[in-house]
């Protein structure tokens, strides 16, 4: 059984790694509104295929958050609202459960002009490289493998399958990617082979402590206030094992904030002892956005579903419409009907 798993996953970076090799001009995307896991990803595709002497380039859809600045290559990453007119090769998509879920609306933009794995014709090859449960396999070329701790433990993988030299720069970007993803490797999903890889990146050159520094400790004090505010409301419902706190658009406004300074909030409440579940709902001009985690066998990811969303059982999320508290009201609901 575990050797089929490990065949697989071979075929699968073998088939991805062939696409690479004969390709010129590639896109990298990874999902909206990246996580560590998502830049260093893309970061690290990004300049080993550079370094390759092929074409490539990353779209994101706003502004890096302070704590990813420092990643290197990040000023490489394009924001833009709607991307070139001229397609290229290969469109990689990294960290991305789901094909609509790249940039704001890249996913549905590339659907609208013929891009997606179900239309033959004359496209973009479509590379899937993730590694959630309920990624969709939306590629023509998937590599999906839940075992692997972050996207980034992947994109390792392949360029190792590619007989890539990796450099210090894709070296720290994968490893930002592994801390991140792995919540500096103390989630469940920290295994053997996340250390491993971690140890290999820190072989090439990494500094960990140097990582954390860049990646963590960046915060302001108005970012600190802000988290007051959002602590202020946490709020216990012990019968459902589940403790929740929200942030709302004043908040932003009283504080001087962006919606990227909420970065680590979730992370913070799931600390909350006596509470395995924690959710942590933010007001934007869309809607609402809500972050879960999990640190029982309740599945955060099958909770997420029922709202359209995805991710993992430890850590996922998803979009409710409405006012924050309607939003509150009807997750509740559903938590309740899932005890
Ligand atoms: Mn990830």
């Amino acid at each position: 059984m575990m050797s089929e798993i490990v065949n697989k996953y071979e075929q699968e970076l073998a088939g991805a790694a062939e696409f690479i090799v004969h390709g010129d001009d590639f896109w990298i995307f990874p999902h909206e509104d990246p996580d560590g896991d998502a830049y260093g990803s893309t970061l690290g595709l990004l300049q080993a295929l550079r370094s390759m002497g092929k074409g490539a380039r990353a779209f994101i859809a706003a502004p890096v958050p302070r704590m990813y600045a420092r990643m290197p290559g990040i000023d490489d990453l394009e924001i833009v609202n709607a991307l070139p007119e001229n397609l290229p090769d290969v469109i990689v998509v990294v960290d991305n459960a789901e094909f609509e879920r790249m940039g704001d609306d890249f996913g549905k933009e590339l659907k609208a002009r013929g891009v997606t794995a179900d239309k033959p014709g004359n496209r973009p090859v479509i590379i899937n490289i993730d590694h959630h449960v309920s990624n969709t396999r939306f590629g023509d070329i998937n590599v999906v493998n839940p075992d692997c701790a972050a996207a980034g433990v992947i994109i390792f993988d392949l360029l190792m399958h590619l007989g890539f030299a990796i450099s210090l720069d894709i070296a720290i970007d994968l490893y930002v990617a592994l801390v991140t993803d792995t919540g500096r490797f103390s989630f469940n999903n920290t295994n053997q082979r996340a250390l491993e890889v971690a140890g290999e990146l820190v072989a090439l050159g990494v500094d960990p402590a140097k990582v954390i520094e860049d990646v963590y400790y960046t915060r302001t004090s108005a970012q600190m206030k802000l988290f007051g505010k959002v602590f202020q409301t946490i709020t216990e419902v012990p019968e459902i094992g589940t403790v929740y706190a929200w942030q709302t658009r004043k908040m932003l406004e009283e504080t001087g904030t962006t919606p990227s300074d909420t970065e680590g909030i979730v992370d913070l409440i799931r600390t909350i002892g006596d509470y395995p579940l924690s959710l942590f709902f933010k007001e934007n001009e869309r809607g609402i956005k809500v972050s879960m985690r999990s640190r029982s066998n309740f599945n955060a990811a099958d909770f997420a579903l029922i709202f359209g969303g995805g991710g993992h059982p430890g850590a996922s999320g998803f979009k409710v419409n409405g006012e924050i508290e309607e939003a509150i009201e009807s997750v509740l609901a559903e938590l309740h009907k899932a005890f």
